[in-house]
């Protein structure tokens, strides 16, 4: 790959200012990393073992510690009843079909089919269901609800299972109430947009649906291979094209929900308009399923641009980045659908661990890409060729490449969305999906990186436990994904990292969970980003709707 033609002469002229000519390289395309389901994920994040010691090879999903050992302090509530082989027959018998259930209580053979339900995508969190049911409709899910809040018997919603905290898998033995059979696209109206399908749609599928139409969907994510768009909405995902179309509760237009009682909230609006009273759908946006379970969702879903280009390039500061950015908005405005931040560790070791070589030569402390989508495609380049010109002629940008098609820029795409995947290949990763104010977002990863070397944490060797500290995310919408890759668990480890982290952020009017949710990891951390009261009333909306709580993850509740 080398600039396009068009951008290729200035920018190399530019380059010659400063150093001498070197050519561009082509890059090879390669297939667009995509997360995968749990069993076959590769990253392998940090275990936890008996001793608080280490472990760092491959696991496979059944040798992951579980999350009742994992984290103690999180105990099953006593009411709950024991799951028997007569519950087991009430789901066979209203699903008609045993596929829909794999059920390990009655059956011993299915000890190995349950695995992938219970654990998660990363390997590190496992629960001890013994049943999982996949309904086939909203009636399915209301009859299946009713009974679990009568019979007391806790249950988990899953769609992809692709989440990062936790919260799509069973802790003790909940039931698993897994969405992928509900995967129906319902309709599609082409004059206003809006699509209204089952909450277990893939977005992938969802996307290429609406690819036929000249549609997007307005949200796309590293996992969209896997992940489900009910799941989606449910976590309130942020992903790659937020800077340009905004949260899921800009776009959901209405949800078709079951309440834990199993009453169904139909409220799938088709408008866009509709000042009557509260915005109920927006508390199960970002509620992670706990005051009930996503079932349908209408969105609306912008008209999907003929030209888009992708650039992908270095720069020397993050400062640099800053300031690319600022002339992004100012020059490309309309058009600019992501700016991303990728620092230099994290491409140094997707060279290295994939083994590839990057889009450019050289070693940059900092790596931005940046998309343009829009609907004319000489307009487009030309504003892009003009921004690329300035950048660099500013010295605010040192090198970069744009691709010249769909499959560079998917390769160029993979330097960014492959960064998740290969951070776990030491052993474990700890995470942090942060929103920080863009002028300090990269502090917190120096800061954090100097304070684990200072405790003599972070090494080349394995006798630190540490590799190395890295950010990313997404500029444009002041999100910073700090990560800690690990080759063993250990205690030294968090004790610098909590609450240190979360104290940095809360200073700074952050948010402890930009887009990534709750789940189990971040709950007991929410009064860092919310006050007491908000809490409280967070807490009352739950016991309004699920005053069971037979959905046992608890948005509102410290643990
Ligand atoms: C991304 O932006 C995802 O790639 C995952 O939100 C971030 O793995 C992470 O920390
Ligand atoms: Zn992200």
């Amino acid at each position: 790959m080398a600039f396009s033609p068009r951008f290729a002469p200035v920018a190399r002229s530019l380059r010659n200012c400063q150093r001498p000519v070197k050519y561009v390289q082509r890059i090879r395309p390669v297939a667009q990393i995509r997360w995968t389901g749990s069993t076959s994920a590769t990253s392998e994040p940090f275990q936890p073992s008996d001793e608080g010691g280490t472990k760092g090879q491959s696991y496979s999903a059944k040798e992951i510690k579980f999350t009742s050992e994992a984290y103690p302090h999180i105990k099953k509530d006593p009411k709950f009843t024991q799951l028997s082989t007569e519950h087991v027959q009430w789901f066979k018998d209203l699903l008609g079909s045993e596929s829909a259930v794999i059920d390990s209580l009655s059956n011993n053979n299915a000890a190995d089919d349950i695995e992938p339900y219970n654990a998660d995508w990363m390997r590190k969190f496992r629960g001890h269901t013994k049943l999982v049911v996949k309904p086939e409709s909203t009636e399915q899910v209301s009859k299946m609800l009713k009974y679990c809040n009568d019979n007391m018997l806790a249950v988990v919603p899953q769609g992809g299972n692709t989440g990062l905290v936790g919260g799509s898998v069973p802790v003790f033995d909940e039931i698993v109430i897994n969405l992928s059979r509900m995967n129906n696209i319902r309709s599609f109206d082409e004059v206003s947009g809006i699509l209204v399908a089952d909450a277990g749609v893939i977005l992938e599928v969802a996307d290429n649906f609406l690819a036929e139409k000249n549609h997007i969907f307005p949200l796309d994510l590293g996992a969209k291979g896997s992940c489900q768009i009910g799941g989606n909405v449910a976590t309130n995902a942020g992903g790659l094209r937020l800077l340009r179309y905004g949260s899921m509760h800009a776009n959901v237009l209405g949800i078709e929900a079951v309440m834990p009682d199993g009453t169904v909230m139909d409220d799938l609006s088709k408008l866009r308009k509709n000042n009557t009273g509260y915005d109920l759908k927006q508390l199960f946006i970002g509620g992670e399923g706990t005051i009930g379970i996503i079932t349908g969702i209408s969105i609306l879903c912008p008209q999907r641009s003929p030209a888009v280009n992708v650039a992908y390039f270095g720069l020397e500061s993050y400062n640099k980045v800053q300031q690319a950015f600022i002339e992004a908005k100012k020059q490309l405005s309309e058009i600019l659908s992501a700016f991303e931040l990728m620092d230099g560790k994290t491409q140094k070791y997707l060279a290295q661990v994939k083994g590839r070589k990057l889009p450019i030569e050289g070693e940059h402390p900092f790596y931005c890409l940046l998309e343009t989508s829009g609907s004319n495609t000489d307009h487009d380049s030309e504003k892009l060729q003009t921004y690329l010109e300035h950048v660099m002629g500013e010295g605010i940008v040192e090198d970069g490449v744009v691709g010249q098609d769909a499959t560079q820029n998917a390769d160029l795409w993979s330097c960014r969305e492959g960064i998740t995947e290969i951070l776990g290949h030491w052993g474990g990763v700890y995470k942090y999906d942060l929103s920080i104010p863009i002028g300090e977002m990269y502090d917190l990863v120096n800061e954090t990186r100097d304070k684990l070397t200072k405790a003599g944490l972070v090494g080349d060797d394995d006798s630190h436990p540490v590799v190395d500290v890295v950010g990313y995310g997404h500029v444009g919408d002041a999100n910073l994904h700090l990560n800690i890759p690990t080759r063993r668990f250990d205690k030294a480890v968090e004790r610098e990292l909590e609450p240190f982290v979360y104290e940095w952020v809360a200073k700074r009017n952050g948010s402890i969970s930009a887009e990534h949710g709750l789940g189990i990891t971040k709950k007991p951390y929410i009064g860092y980003s919310k006050s007491d009261t908000m809490v409280k009333l967070m807490k009352q909306i739950k016991e309004l709707y699920d005053p069971v709580s037979i959905v046992l993850l608890d948005v509102g509740t410290p643990i």
